[in-house]
């Protein structure tokens, strides 16, 4: 699709407007918002990626691609909105300390909600006390972590081995993603499962909560 390609373009230049825009009209044409999300703004962002890491782009320009790609899923958000009443669980997220990646998590906490979980969203750069408050207040199944660094990846460990010493590992099913990641590492700072993308969060949530 033209527009796609458009919009792709327009996301690597960091044009909001532009974004958001294409955004409304592959939905006027009848895309169904998940199409939207991963073939117009997760595509999109996955190029400016490519271009971040071989150093053809920077972080004020990144920075600006992010928040066109935000605008997009602003105007995905109501739609993946769960119709049914009453919430299946309930969970507490953030990005791990030292790392402020967040367009991941928030897709996540989208298609959560969208599935009728009850998500505590913590922001970015979460400490493993506020972590331990938050499980405690709000009392979730599920912990979910996420990270985007391999510099910061490792504080997940931090954070289950601090749920360990309070002695509340078990009471919590933990999941982490984030690009780095992957099942052997979920496996070694001892989380139940690792998520490779928002749908395989879905999956795991639902299979964990059945
Ligand atoms: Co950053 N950055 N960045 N960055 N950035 C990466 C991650 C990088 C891979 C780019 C690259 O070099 N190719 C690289 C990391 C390299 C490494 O660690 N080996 C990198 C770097 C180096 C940095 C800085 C250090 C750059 C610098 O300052 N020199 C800096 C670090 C800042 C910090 O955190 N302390 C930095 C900054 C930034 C921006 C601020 C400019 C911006 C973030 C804006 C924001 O988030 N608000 C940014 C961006 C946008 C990226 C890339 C381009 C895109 C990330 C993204 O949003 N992807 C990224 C390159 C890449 O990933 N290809 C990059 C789209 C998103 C939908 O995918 O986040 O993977 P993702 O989430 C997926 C899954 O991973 C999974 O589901 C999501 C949806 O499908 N998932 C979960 C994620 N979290 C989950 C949690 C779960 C479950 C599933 O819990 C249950």
């Amino acid at each position: 699709d033209e527009l796609v390609g458009q919009m792709h373009a327009d996301m690597y230049d960091g044009l909001l407007e532009e974004v958001a825009e294409g955004t409304q009209i592959l939905l006027d044409r009848g895309w169904p918002a998940t199409e939207v999300l991963q073939k117009a703004l997760v595509d999109g962002m996955t190029i400016v990626g490519v271009d971040f890491r071989d150093g053809i782009l920077f972080v004020p320009e990144v920075l600006l691609s992010a928040n066109a790609m935000k605008a997009g899923m602003n105007l995905l958000k109501p739609l993946l909105a769960n119709t049914g009443a009453k919430p299946v669980g309930k969970a507490v997220i953030g990005t791990v300390k030292g790392d402020i990646h967040d367009i991941g998590k928030n897709l996540v906490i989208m298609m959560w909600e969208g599935a009728g979980l009850e998500v505590v969203d913590l922001g970015i750069n979460v400490d493993a006390d506020v972590y331990m408050r938050a499980l405690e207040e709000h009392q979730p199944d599920i912990l979910g972590l996420s990270a985007l660094l391999t510099t910061t990846m490792p504080y997940m460990k931090v954070v289950i081995d601090t749920m360990k010493e309070k002695g509340v590992r078990e009471d919590y099913i933990v999941l982490v993603g984030g690009a780095p990641l992957n099942e052997e590492f979920s496996a070694a700072v001892g989380a139940d499962a690792y998520c490779r993308d928002a749908a395989a969060a879905v999956d795991m949530a639902k299979h964990y909560l059945a």
